[in-house]
C-alpha cells in the first residue's frame, strides 16, 4: 500500500467545482409518483435474473421523498456542487415531442434546484442517465430509431433548458454513451436488454445494434447542444457537454502488439464518441474493425457533431492491462486483465470484478485526454465499491478503508496532474453521494461515500465521505471574495501560510499563495509546448 506524498504547496483553483454525483433512477424511487411515466428500467429491473439480488428501483434510496435530507447531507460535507440527473419520464411522462409536459415533474426538480442554490451549491445536471421513457422504446425501439429519437430527445432537452436554464449553468447531455449502446443493445445486461444471446433476449443483434444506438446518441447529444447554443446560451450563459466513460488502458507488457492493443481499447471505449465530438472523425481502428457496420454521418451531421462539447466530461474508475486478442468487439478485440506478467495484481480488488484501485492510471488518463482532445476536463464520476461491504454491519462498513485509500490515490493523482503536468481539470465528482441502485448489481454493490441502511433509509457518512470533504476543503483555494483585500505593497509583511489553506486565505493572498497560483498555468503552457513539439 502506497501512501501518496502530495507536496503541501499544491492546490486547485478557487473556482474548482467538487462534490458528489448520483442519477435519477438509482436514487429516486417513487416510480409512480407525480405523474411519472415508466422508464425502460422500471420493468426490466423486475424481470427475474436481471438484477443480482432480484431487487428493482421502486424505492431505491427514496430520494424523491427524502431530497431535503440528501441536501442536508451535501451541506454537511461542504460540497461546492452536486451532479444529479433528471428523469425524462417525470418531465414528459410519455417522452415524445408531442406528448404533454408534467408540471408536477417540473416542480419537483425546480424546487430541488432552488434549494441547492439557496445553500450555495452549484447544480450540475445530466439530462439522460439511462432511464429512457418506456413509451419511446415501445413506439419505435428508442435509440435504434435515429430520426424519431433525435427529435424527441431535443424537445426534452429544450424543455429542460426553458424551465431550469435560468438557474442551471452546467449541463451534461448524456451519461456514458458506450454503456447506453453496449450494455443496453450489445451485452444486453442493461435495459432494454437487447442482445444476440437468445438466452438473454428474444430479440436483438449484438453485431449491429450497439453501433446504431451509439450513432443516435451522438446525434441526439449534438442537436441538443446546437439548440442550447442557438436558443439559450446567450441569455442563460451556461455550458454544455457530454460525459464519457473510459478507463485507462495499459499495455500488458512492452510487446508492440500489446502496446497497439491498449490504443485499440481506448479507440473503442473512448474514441468512438470522443473523436467525432472533439476531432470530427472516427478513429481509424473503429472503421477497420466494423467496416460498414459503423454508421456514417452526412456532411451536415458532421458539422453539428464536431465541436459539440464545451468540455471533456470524464467518468473513470480503473485501469485495464491490455493484451491483443480475443473476439470482444466491445473492447476492441482486446483482452483485459488485472494480473501483471509477474502474477501480481494491479491494485486492490473492488466488489465488482471490473474494478481495481490504480491511481497512476487516473493521472495517465487525464494526460492522455487533455493532450488528445484539448478541452478542460470535468471529472464527473470516479469511485470504488468495497469488497463485501454489504455483508458488514453498519459500524464496520463506515470504516471503508479501501475506498479511503482509493480516494487518497486519485486526489493525489488529480492535484499532480494539475500542478505538475498542467492538465486543465475544473471539476471532480465522486461516485456516489449515497449507496444506491447499482443497476444489474441491484443493491449488493455499494459505491456510496454515505452508507444507506435500506431497511430504515437512514444515511451514515462513511470515512471516505469525510476524507473527500476535508481533502477538497484543504486543497481548493479559498475564493477571493472571502478574503479582505490585501494591498500589494504589504504582501511581503504577510506571514507565510501555515496549516490549512482555509485559514491562510482568511488573511488574504500571501506572497506564497500568489506564487502558487502561477504554478498550474505555467505547467499547462509547458505541457502545450511539449505537445506541439511532439514530445
Ligand atoms: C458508472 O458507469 C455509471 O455512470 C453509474 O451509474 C454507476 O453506478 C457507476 O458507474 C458504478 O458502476 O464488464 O462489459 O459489463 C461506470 C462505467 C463501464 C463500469 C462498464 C463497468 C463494465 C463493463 N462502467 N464497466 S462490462
Amino acid at each position: 500500500m502506497v501512501t501518496p506524498n502530495t507536496p503541501s504547496s499544491y492546490e486547485l483553483p478557487s473556482n474548482f467545482l467538487w462534490g458528489f454525483a448520483t442519477a435519477s433512477f438509482q436514487i429516486e424511487g417513487s416510480t409512480d409518483a407525480g405523474g411519472r411515466g415508466k422508464s425502460i428500467w422500471d420493468d426490466f429491473s423486475k424481470i427475474p435474473g436481471k438484477t443480482l439480488d432480484g431487487r428493482d428501483g421502486d424505492v431505491a434510496t427514496d430520494s424523491y421523498n427524502r431530497w431535503q435530507e440528501d441536501l442536508d447531507l451535501l451541506v454537511s460535507y461542504g460540497v461546492k456542487s452536486y451532479r444529479f440527473s433528471l428523469a425524462w419520464s417525470r418531465i414528459i411522462p410519455l417522452g415524445g415531442r408531442d406528448d404533454p409536459i408534467s408540471e408536477e415533474g417540473i416542480k419537483f426538480y425546480s424546487d430541488f434546484i432552488d434549494a441547492l442554490l439557496a445553500k450555495g451549491i452549484t447544480p450540475f445536471v445530466t439530462l439522460y442517465h439511462w432511464d429512457l421513457p418506456q413509451t419511446l422504446h415501445d413506439r419505435y425501439l428508442g435509440w435504434l430509431n435515429k430520426t424519431e429519437i433525435v427529435q424527441d430527445y431535443v424537445r426534452y432537452a429544450r424543455v429542460c433548458f426553458e424551465r431550469f436554464g435560468d438557474r442551471v449553468k452546467h449541463w451534461l447531455t448524456m451519461n456514458e454513451p458506450w454503456c447506453i449502446s453496449i450494455l443496453g443493445y450489445g451485452r444486453g445486461v442493461f435495459a432494454p436488454g437487447r442482445s444476440s444471446d437468445r438466452l438473454r433476449s428474444p430479440e436483438g443483434d449484438s453485431s449491429t445494434e450497439p453501433w446504431i444506438a451509439g450513432h443516435s446518441v451522438i446525434l441526439s447529444h449534438a442537436y441538443a447542444v446546437r439548440a442550447y447554443r442557438e436558443e439559450f446560451k446567450q441569455k442563460q450563459g451556461g455550458e454544455i457537454g457530454v460525459t464519457l466513460n473510459g478507463d485507462w488502458a495499459m499495455p500488458y507488457d512492452d510487446s508492440p502488439a500489446n502496446i497497439e492493443a491498449a490504443q485499440h481499447a481506448l479507440d473503442v471505449a473512448i474514441g468512438w464518441f470522443a473523436d467525432p465530438i472533439y476531432l470530427g472523425s472516427y478513429p481509424a481502428y473503429m472503421k477497420e474493425m466494423l467496416g460498414d457496420r459503423l454508421p456514417s454521418f452526412t456532411e451536415e451531421e458532421w458539422s453539428v457533431v464536431k465541436g459539440s462539447s464545451d468540455f471533456y466530461g470524464m467518468n473513470t474508475y480503473t485501469t485495464n492491462l491490455c493484451k491483443a486478442g480475443g473476439e470482444d468487439e466491445f473492447q476492441g478485440n482486446v483482452e483485459y486483465t488485472f494480473t501483471r506478467p509477474d502474477g501480481t495484481q494491479l491494485g486492490t480488488q473492488a466488489h465488482c470484478a471490473w474494478l481495481q484501485d490504480y491511481p497512476e492510471g487516473f493521472r495517465d488518463l487525464l494526460n492522455y485526454l487533455y493532450k488528445r482532445y484539448r478541452k478542460p476536463i470535468y471529472v464527473t464520476e470516479n469511485g470504488f465499491a468495497v469488497k463485501d461491504e454489504d455483508k458488514k454491519p453498519v459500524e464496520e462498513a463506515l470504516h471503508d478503508d479501501d475506498r479511503v485509500q482509493y480516494y487518497r490515490g486519485v486526489t493525489d493523482s488529480l492535484i499532480k496532474a494539475v500542478n505538475e503536468d498542467g492538465v486543465d481539470v475544473r471539476a471532480y465528482f465522486a461516485w456516489s453521494l449515497l449507496d444506491n441502485f447499482e443497476w444489474a448489481d441491484g443493491y449488493v454493490t455499494r459505491f456510496g461515500v454515505t452508507y444507506v441502511d435500506y431497511k430504515t433509509q437512514k444515511r451514515y457518512a462513511k470515512d471516505s465521505g469525510n476524507f473527500i470533504a476535508k481533502w477538497f476543503q484543504d486543497h481548493v483555494q479559498q475564493e477571493e471574495k472571502d478574503a479582505p483585500p490585501t494591498p500589494v505593497k504589504n504582501a511581503k509583511e504577510v506571514p507565510p501560510a501555515h496549516g490549512s489553506k482555509r485559514a491562510s486565505a482568511v488573511h488574504g493572498k500571501t506572497k506564497e499563495n500568489s506564487k502558487r497560483s502561477w504554478k498550474a498555468p505555467l505547467a499547462r503552457i509547458t505541457a502545450y509546448v511539449s505537445t506541439f513539439l511532439g514530445l
